[in-house]
């Protein structure tokens, strides 16, 4: 059984990650969507508003399960459900200079290996900051994220 975590903050999730998360689950047998939370970050959407997106976006996804994971390490996390792969999408050589040390620190640290997808061209521009700040300067980001960001988004623009 070969089970994976996509860890992220997902503030909100875009298409980029749900592709990157559609490809890992193409791949492996379980795949779980890790929502993590930083308590010294503040976010745009409430963890149970980012749970509650991931999981009306990913139900159409055989072996996909979204859960919370807080501010602990991801390799506890990793252990403590029995995984033993974290996947991450690639958008650029910046991100692969980030995400190389944590590779390794996993690895040391539990003896997990870490998978990169490389991110869809179309969506490699994306990020969780971008998008929200071309929302919040009134641009439509329809094109990029599902129904459900756009949805509280609504309900959360004062
Ligand atoms: N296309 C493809 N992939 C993308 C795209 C895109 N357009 N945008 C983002 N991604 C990937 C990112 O590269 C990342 O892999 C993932 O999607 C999640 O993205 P974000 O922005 O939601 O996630 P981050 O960067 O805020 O989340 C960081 C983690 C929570 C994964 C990280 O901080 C972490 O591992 N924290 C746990 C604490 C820990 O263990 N620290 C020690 C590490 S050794």
């Amino acid at each position: 059984m070969r089970r994976a975590v996509c860890p992220g903050s997902f503030d909100p999730i875009h298409n980029g990650h749900l592709e990157v998360i559609a490809r890992a689950a193409s791949l492996f047998d379980e795949v779980i969507v890790a929502v993590s939370t930083n308590y010294a970050k503040k976010y745009r959407f409430e963890l149970v508003d980012r749970l509650d997106i991931a999981n009306e976006t990913l139900t159409y996804l055989r072996g996909v399960s979204v859960r919370p994971m807080g501010d602990g390490l991801l390799a506890e996390f990793c252990r403590e459900h029995g995984a033993n792969l974290i996947v991450k999408g690639l958008r650029s050589s910046a991100d692969f200079e980030y995400e190389l040390p944590m590779a390794a620190m996993n690895r040391q640290l539990a003896g997990i290996e870490t998978v990169f997808i490389p991110a869809e061209a179309s969506y490699s521009h994306l990020s969780s900051t971008l998008l929200k700040e071309v929302a919040s300067l009134g641009g439509d980001i329809s094109p990029f994220v599902p129904k459900a960001v756009l949805k509280r988004l609504k309900e959360t623009t004062p």
